[in-house]
């Protein structure tokens, strides 16, 4: 799964060259840039190239200079912390769990640590199309439910406050939401499994395990990560990546060890419908 591309110019980029990459991202899933030495503002600058950055919601997660830009980091820096250590351990899509997620993620890590840091993917289109018939026929049609409340992260402002304050918290900032369980990808056409291990907690209508027994066959139940179909993409320094949110679950896979890591993202909306449901549902970019 994925290309990838040398000698990307982001600041002689044309247009062209901006349209061509993304049909790319989205027949292929990943493309890795190489060799990328820029900068946080020109980050959020070509960020903006490829569609409308969305500011995470949580601001403790947000570089304190460009809010467009997601920080994870286990660096602690002479001012006190910048960002939020191992996020992303668990298979997820962005912002699966709000009412209108994004089309794209790009990722330009920071601090490559040597013990190899990577993360791994699933195709979800895929997935769907190794369902049984059956099984697809149960899914078809029907509506997952996903919320944000088993890896919402404590916040350092949350230390000795009663859990059940936080939890009131997060249901009332991201209550759950409903998307399509399986949706037609608005640029490839291909039905994609949009559920995740992290975030989807069920499906309306259809006995609780119906979620277990599709995540099991889409492969995010497996602790091996030794399935054919679940992609290690490891990351380098210089490497700049961009991946189809749509069709895609990841998973950070952190090192073991306490040696620095840090990463930007930058997430954006691009020109199409997240799902063919959204195509009437206001945008909610920056808080
Ligand atoms: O800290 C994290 O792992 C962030 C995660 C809960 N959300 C990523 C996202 O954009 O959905
Ligand atoms: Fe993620």
């Amino acid at each position: 799964m994925g290309v990838t591309v040398e000698q990307f110019d982001a600041a002689g980029a044309t247009a062209e060259d901006i349209a061509s990459l993304k049909e790319l991202v989205y027949r292929e899933r990943i493309v890795v840039l190489k060799g990328q030495d820029i900068s946080a503002a020109e980050f959020v600058e070509l960020g903006r190239r490829f569609g409308k950055p969305e500011v995470y919601y949580e601001p403790m997660y947000r570089h304190p200079e460009h809010e467009e830009i997601f920080v994870s980091s286990n660096v602690a820096t002479a001012d006190g912390r910048v960002g939020v250590p191992r996020t992303g351990e668990f298979w997820h899509a962005d912002y699966q769990f709000m009412p209108r997620p994004f089309g794209l993620t790009m990722v330009y890590p920071q601090v490559v640590p040597a013990q190899e840091r990577g993360t791994y993917y699933i195709d979800m289109a895929k997935a769907y199309q190794r369902l049984s018939p059956e099984l697809r026929e149960k899914v078809d049609g029907t509506v997952a439910r996903h919320s944000a409340r088993r890896y919402f992260k404590i916040r350092p402002s949350d230390v000795y406050r009663p859990i059940q304050d936080v939890l009131e918290d997060i249901e009332r900032k991201t209550p759950p939401v409903s998307h399509p369980t399986v949706f037609e990808h608005p640029v490839t056409g291909e039905p994609v499994l949009y559920i995740s291990a992290a975030f989807t907690y069920a499906i309306e209508g259809r006995e609780d395990d119906l979620v277990t027994e599709l995540l099991t066959e889409s492969g995010q139940l497996d602790a091996s990560f030794e399935r054919e179909d679940i992609h290690l993409q490891f990351l380098h320094k210089g490497d700049l990546l961009i991946w189809d949110n749509r069709a895609l679950v990841h998973r950070a896979r952190h090192a073991d060890t306490s040696e620095p890591a840090a990463s930007y993202r930058i997430t954006v909306h691009d020109e199409h419908p997240f799902h063919p449901a959204l195509a009437e549902r206001p945008a909610t970019v920056a808080p």
